[in-house]
């Protein structure tokens, strides 16, 4: 079972690597803009898990740069991941809300929506 886990895990990866997804391309004013509002959003994953992969397929896609914290190797991801969120479960996006509260967001679909309906669109500055 782990070793057909293993073999997925590879195959996902090979053909994420394979069929990746372009950035769009913003100006240089606007990206600055997006990394600084990106910079308050961390991604606790796994490498492999095809969940996970669909959320880091929506950031390349969106040119997000989220940091992203890998429970699997990271003893210190995993507690704060548990202690924070609740449940030892991968994607998790934690957000930090322009009033410091936090929100782990849990469910790939959920994530991958969040960062469409808020950095698929303009900035603000850029047509102000
Ligand atoms: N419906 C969830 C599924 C996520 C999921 O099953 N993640 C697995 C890793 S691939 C996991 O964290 N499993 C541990 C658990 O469910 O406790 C999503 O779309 O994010």
């Amino acid at each position: 079972m782990a070793l057909i886990r293993l073999i997925l895990g590879k195959l996902i990866l090979f053909f994420n690597w394979l069929f990746k997804p372009k950035g769009m391309q913003r100006d240089a004013q606007d990206q600055a803009i997006i990394d600084q509002q990106t910079s308050a959003l961390q991604l606790y994953q796994y490498e492999a898990c095809p969940f996970c992969v669909k959320v880091r397929r929506a950031m390349t896609r969106l040119s997000l740069d989220i940091q992203v914290r890998d429970v699997k190797r990271s003893a210190t991801a995993k507690e704060e991941l548990l202690a924070g969120g609740g449940r030892l479960k991968v994607p998790c996006l934690r957000i930090v809300n322009e009033q410091g509260a936090i929100e782990w967001m849990y469910e790939s679909s959920d994530i991958v929506n969040y960062l469409e309906n808020r950095f698929s669109g303009v900035t603000q500055s850029s047509r102000a």
